[in-house]
């Protein structure tokens, strides 16, 4: 294509006929209106049909066997209750935690977590705690102080707190989703609200409401995306999406919520697990996946992470648009170099005309 251009270019500016010129201008047309669309074929988060429910790390009504049934795949502690309609994590009392943990590790390198939740309690305005988190970690069944699982955790969490403690960050509003990442080492600050070991995160009213509330977490070729469905509109909005995160296959899912003072019902409704289709590389592929260290490559502003070699599979509107707008420069340049020599050739030679 550029070959091609760079011919026709070049015999253009000789301006040996003007049928050339047109060509040009023809074949640049043609390149702008197909531009954007190279540039919007990346898809968007999966809608849950087109990729593969795996049974095994799912979650889903009316929870058949579970707690009853030796071969259940899911294991449950604490104040948890399961119904024929939810999992109630905690109800609206005082000092509970409760979890529920997948018991089949997961092996699949790309997948996509989507939870259907439900925060819901009398207590009125920045009356009620603390909230859920949804785990994806090494370790499972560990009761801890962090929204019910144990501290210093090594994998994946995300936490949908409801009650904001640290009253000096009031730059943001709760419920407040976060992510964290961490390899074992880092404590959870909750008087901070994990502002310190936070990968991203996003506002998001989800007490109370009538509908169904959903939050997606996608883990892919080293990017991490979270999208949240809360305002009842069928549509995914995003809250967090990072490059350079790596973790291990082999670990476990698993949700856990906790109370204090203050409380609210924690429900789950459904955990829905997909593989992704996504080709990797010989190279990738012979690496013993279960030994990657939970990591993150870049904590500063990871959200201009879009050189980031792993974690590019999924080009945002953004990057699309700024790719488009640069390949339109470099063709505007073009034709400005192709017509502004095309003019000065046709004046050298009138002036040889002119002299010989
Ligand atoms: C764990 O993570 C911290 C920072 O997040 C890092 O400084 C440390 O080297 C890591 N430890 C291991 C064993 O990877
Ligand atoms: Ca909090």
């Amino acid at each position: 294509m550029v070959l091609e251009m760079t011919r026709i270019v070049e015999s253009a500016t000789s301006l040996q006929s003007a049928s050339k010129m047109k060509r040009l201008i023809k074949f640049l047309s043609t390149c702008l209106l197909v531009l954007p669309h190279l540039t919007l074929v990346h898809g968007d988060i999966t809608d849950g049909n087109a990729e593969h429910l795996k049974r095994e790390h799912s979650l889903i009504k009316p929870y058949q066997g579970i707690g009853t049934s030796p071969s259940s795949q899911w294991d449950f502690w604490g104040s948890t209750l399961v119904t024929s309609q939810y999992v109630r994590l905690t109800p609206d009392e005082k000092s509970k935690q409760g979890s529920i943990w997948n018991t089949v590790p997961c092996f699949q390198k790309d997948w996509e977590m989507h939870v259907q939740f439900k925060v819901h309690g009398s207590g009125k305005k920045n009356l009620h705690g603390d909230g859920i988190a949804i785990w994806y970690t090494k370790e499972r069944l560990h009761p801890g102080p962090v929204f019910g699982n144990q501290d210093h955790f090594v994998g994946l969490a995300l936490f949908l707190d409801t009650f904001r403690n640290d009253l000096h960050g009031m730059d943001r509003s709760f419920p407040y989703i976060s992510a964290m990442v961490n390899n074992g080492t880092q404590p959870y600050d909750h008087g901070k609200d994990g502002r310190n070991s936070e990968l991203g995160g996003c506002s998001a009213e989800i007490r109370n409401k009538d509908h169904d509330t959903y939050l997606a977490i996608r883990y892919s070729k080293g990017r991490l995306t979270v999208m949240v469905d809360v305002d009842d509109k069928n549509e995914w909005k995003e809250c967090i999406d990072i490059g350079g995160v790596r973790l291990p296959t082999g670990y476990y899912f698993g949700a856990s919520a906790a109370t204090g003072d203050l409380s609210d019902h924690h429900d789950i409704i459904s955990m829905k697990m997909y593989q992704l289709m996504v080709e990797h590389t010989t190279e990738e592929d012979s690496l013993d996946w279960t030994k990657i260290e939970p990591s993150v490559s870049l904590l500063k502003s990871p959200k201009d992470n879009i050189d980031d070699p792993t974690g590019n599979f999924r080009s945002t509107p953004l990057t699309g648009w700024k790719v488009f707008l640069l390949l339109l420069c470099a063709l505007l340049g073009i034709v400005v170099c192709a017509v502004v020599g095309a003019v000065v050739f046709q004046k050298r030679q009138e002036r040889n005309k002119r002299f010989y």
